[in-house]
């Protein structure tokens, strides 16, 4: 396992007194009492039990930390948020306690489209600066990388100044993937324009791209938004750019995008409450990633249950994230995440946390990431747990320590 050589010259650290949760194999914790972490600059060297330390690091170049019989897991991704946007939408809230559907508030210009106009009125410092302590909320709880989606600017412009607002969060110790969701709602200006504002979509992406801006593409594709058609034309630009797709698909309703997103070797299909059994196994064939967002699921008092069991039968990959926006979701805690996935979906708290860790970064085309394993990146959290399955069973109780990113202790962070 060991990967470190005399020739190494980097940082070394050796974090010891630790239970690790690797995740590292296909099933089980991949639990390892009395386990040590030998991380270089911002990868992990090695990774096992204490007493199979490799010799290289014992040295007096390497700084030891003992972690006190501390739990330590990969860090936590999540890979599906809109955590850029300006105002919020409460008034929204008591609207449908009151009755309204999403899907209603949506049609009647409320929804997306409010968020939208608050938005455009924000500068991108303006922005950057309301999305800062939300990332730190989900950072106190260990999260370590980051996707957020643009979709609320709409316009050239303003889905680039989203971006960009978005990017700058690397700046607090974890790493962001944005992704372009200019295919999430029609705004104003496009209203009976629906494929003409769809052409515009797919004309912005190169620009956007170059500007560096673009990591994948995304849209919604629903009853309230954009068509199967639509989104195809959008995922076509994306190929002919080389960019990875996702799709927000069955949400609301059938619309079998799951499988138009498999043709198009999707990363991810994410929502899928009213995915049908072909849209599995188009998944199942392609390697697509489902995410499930427990959040939107309970926020929106959603009765229909994502088909996790035969999801989990055809061996489609499982991924959790908060879905972070201020309509449907406006959670920030990926450990409530984990509990919910729990007790709504029935998911095993082990399949929880692989949801927010291997699954995830796989939902983010991230293999250096997501398991305890040398080669990887150095991104692990530090817990005051026994056992991994305590993070899905606490909710409202935060057990993180710290966490590092890129090797980097984030200690400070949370003192
Ligand atoms: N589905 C969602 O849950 C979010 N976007 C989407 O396509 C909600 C976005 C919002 O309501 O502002
Ligand atoms: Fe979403």
């Amino acid at each position: 396992m060991a990967t470190s050589t005399a020739t190494d010259t980097g940082r070394r650290t050796l974090w010891t007194g630790a239970t690790l949760a690797t995740l590292a194999g296909e099933r089980d914790w991949g639990l390892v009492p009395e386990g040590a972490l030998a991380v270089e600059d911002d990868r992990l060297a090695w990774v096992g039990p204490i007493a199979e330390l490799p010799e290289g690091w014992r040295g007096a170049d390497v700084e030891v930390i003992d972690l006190g019989g501390a739990l330590v897991t990969p860090g936590l991704i999540d890979c599906h948020t809109h955590l850029v946007y300006g105002g919020e939408r409460s008034a929204e809230f008591e609207l449908r306690l009151q009755g309204a559907t999403y899907e209603e508030i949506a049609r009647a210009g409320g929804g997306i489209r409010s968020t939208v106009a608050a938005t455009r009125r924000a500068g991108e410092d303006e922005l950057h600066a309301l999305a800062v302590p939300r990332a730190r909320a989900l950072m106190a709880e260990g999260l370590t990388t980051l996707e957020v989606k643009s979709g609320y600017g709409l316009s050239l412009e303003d889905e680039a100044k989203c971006l960009r607002a978005a990017r700058r969060l690397g700046e607090l110790g974890l790493s962001v993937r944005t992704t372009y969701l200019g295919a999430h709602a029609l705004p104003p200006e496009y209203e009976g324009r629906q494929d003409d504002y769809v052409d515009a979509v797919c004309a912005w992406l190169p620009e956007l791209m170059q500007q560096g801006l673009v990591d994948a593409v995304d849209a919604f594709c629903e009853r309230i938004a954009f068509s199967p058609a639509q989104t195809r034309r959008v995922f076509e630009s994306a190929r002919t750019l080389g960019l990875p797709v996702k799709l927000h698909a069955e949400q609301l309703s059938d619309q079998d995008g799951a499988a138009l997103a498999a043709e198009f070797g999707a990363l991810s299909c994410d929502h899928l409450e009213y995915l049908s059994d072909a849209g599995i196994a188009a998944m199942a064939e392609s390697g697509t990633v489902a995410v499930l967002l427990p959040g939107a699921f309970y926020f929106l008092r959603e009765t229909k249950l994502p088909p996790i069991a035969a999801l989990r039968e055809a061996g489609v990959p499982i991924a959790i994230a908060t879905d972070h926006n201020p309509g449907s979701s406006p959670g920030l805690s990926l450990l409530l995440m984990l509990n919910m996935a729990c007790t709504f979906f029935r998911m095993t708290p082990e399949e929880a946390l692989r949801g927010l860790t291997v699954n995830a970064a796989r939902a983010l085309g991230l293999p250096d990431r997501g398991r305890l394993a040398a080669g990887l990146r150095a991104d692990f959290c530090v817990w005051d747990a026994a056992h991994p399955r305590e993070l899905a069973y606490w909710f409202g109780r935060n057990p993180l320590r710290f966490a590092v990113a890129g090797g980097r202790s984030r200690m400070s962070v949370h003192q």
